[in-house]
């Protein structure tokens, strides 16, 4: 049994039976400060403060085992929600209260748990295991329920493992009630790298990469050594190294190239796009054959309108456009960065005959601008103020031992508040990404929804590139214990998370 078989086992086990970090107080070195509990009542007391609508939207969510139809006669078994990839979407309005019932149905006694990717919610309903609540056995139900206050485009999926890389996710709309853009029509379009059941499992995927570039030869696995493991993705626009992970097929809304998703329209028609990566290891360039891209927002907060011909979207990002849509038939691709791969759907607003499955519209080299580069809408930037509190979060490790880490450490996720940044209710946070590694990476808080800089966008995840530095500021209004962690599946289960924790 090599070290993730034997790591997984300790976590399932922990997720069943133990729940030291729900405590206040975890135990550990005696220099762990008091820390706001997730059940807590400064808890309870932010979640009053969110202006509800007093509607509740009920859904039901089952994990289970499916045989997935991803199009053109491609099957594959996987893990999803209610038996199809991505899960049917949730939408609500500001304010609605969302009460999800999870249903764990999944195989082998697996435990799982539920993300609400980038809402600023309580802290006892965020999905992570241990440290917001007790891993959901298999057999077992759970209720999330909890107040979306904030507009936007988000996305679900587990907190468990890899699991984030199986045919678990779906897309959460907010919608605001008092809408300020005007168009005639949306398409939420969600892409996403697919390995599972088609030339393994993500927990193989992982098995792999942990036993690093190194130690390959060595460890006696031969072929199976490069089974997954991509060498030379490499990408100008992510300074270098663009991933890890060779995938059979990119998805866009759960179908492959060969047999698409279809969006049918009218000419002259405005639609906004919500694009989302669920994707577990890819970058992808994403543009829209014949069409300039409005970008809106991104991860669900408006930033300056700027227009484009392409979109560069890390794992866990969201960007929405305003796209007016010509006459014809349009390859809407999703590049993956560095990979040589794409995957595609269309818009069809009129007669015309699809393009070929590989077709590499001229505008994914077009203008493209990064996150760094737009700046927020003015009714949400941070009013400026004096910093309270700073953490260096320095990015290490590396492919040859698989080592990913923050601050030089591995997270323990038996030990989730080990050496947490701490934080106090009020203070203006200033987080300093420092990548030392020779990728990238793209940087998820938990819980809140940070600023690029002193004017750029809101976001909750950020593409950090190699060998630089970003500063992102939050005020720290929503106590609670928040993961800060990569968004590549592979890199958070090796460790290149932690814990921002609020003090008691
Ligand atoms: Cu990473």
């Amino acid at each position: 049994m090599n070290s993730i078989n034997r790591r997984s086992v300790l976590l399932a086990g922990l997720g069943v039976a133990g729940a030291g970090a729900l405590a206040a107080c975890s135990s550990g070195s005696g220099a762990t400060p008091a820390l706001v509990s997730p059940s807590g009542p400064a808890v309870a007391a932010a979640e009053n403060k969110r202006k509800g609508t007093g509607r509740t939207r009920q859904v039901p969510l089952t994990a289970a085992a499916a045989t997935l139809d991803l199009g053109g006669g491609v099957t594959a078994r996987s893990w999803a929600f209610s038996g199809r990839t991505p899960g049917e979407e949730i939408r609500l309005s500001a304010g609605d209260t969302l009460s999800a019932e999870l249903s764990n149905r999944l195989p082998d006694k697996t435990p799982t748990s539920i993300h609400w990717h980038g809402i600023a919610l309580r802290n006892d309903m965020d999905g992570v295991p241990p440290v917001t609540q007790r891993a959901v056995r298999a057999g077992a139900d759970y209720t999330y329920r909890f107040v979306t206050d904030a507009p936007g485009t988000y996305f679900f999926h587990p907190h468990v493992g890899v699991q984030l890389d199986r045919g678990l996710y779906a897309p959460l709309i907010v919608e605001d009630p008092d809408e300020p853009l005007s168009y005639d029509d949306e398409w939420v379009v969600v892409l996403d790298d697919w390995v599972d059941g088609v030339t393994g499992t993500p927990d193989e995927v992982l098995a792999e990469l942990r036993h690093g570039m190194g130690g390959m030869d060595m460890d006696g696995m031969g072929d199976m050594s490069t089974k997954f493991m991509l060498m030379g993705a490499e990408s100008e626009l992510l300074g270098g190294d663009a991933g890890d992970v060779k995938y059979p097929y990119h998805l866009v809304n759960g179908r492959v190239s060969a047999d698409p998703a279809v969006y049918r329209g009218k000419p002259g028609r405005r639609v906004r796009l919500r694009v989302v990566n669920a994707g577990g290891d890819t970058a992808y360039r994403v543009a829209l054959g014949g069409h300039k891209l409005t970008i809106t927002h991104t991860d669900g907060f408006p930033v300056r309108h700027e227009q484009v011909d392409a979109l560069l979207i890390g794992m866990g990002e969201r960007y929405d456009v305003l796209v007016t849509l010509d006459d014809g038939v349009f390859p809407l691709v999703a590049l993956a960065e560095g990979k040589d791969a794409t995957g595609m759907a269309l818009v069809r607003t009129g007669s015309g005959g699809a393009p070929g499955t590989t077709v590499r519209p001229a505008e994914l080299n077009g203008r493209i601008l990064t996150a760094s580069q737009l700046r927020a809408a003015d009714e949400v930037r941070l009013p400026s103020r004096k910093v309270d509190r700073v953490h260096r979060v320095e990015l290490t490790g590396g492919m040859g031992k698989y080592n990913w880490a923050i601050n030089g450490e591995a997270f323990d996720m038996t030990d989730p508040a080990a050496h947490p940044l701490t934080v106090e209710e009020g203070q203006r946070v200033r987080l300093d990404f420092v990548n030392t590694t020779e990728m990238w990476h793209p940087m998820h808080l938990h819980g809140h929804t940070y600023q690029l800089g002193g004017h750029g966008p809101r976001k909750d995840t950020s593409i950090v590139l190699p060998k630089k530095k970003l500063s992102v500021v939050f005020d720290a209004d929503n106590p609670g214990q928040w993961m800060l962690h990569c968004h590549n599946a592979y890199h958070a289960e090796a460790g290149m998370m932690t814990l921002v924790a609020y003090r008691s």
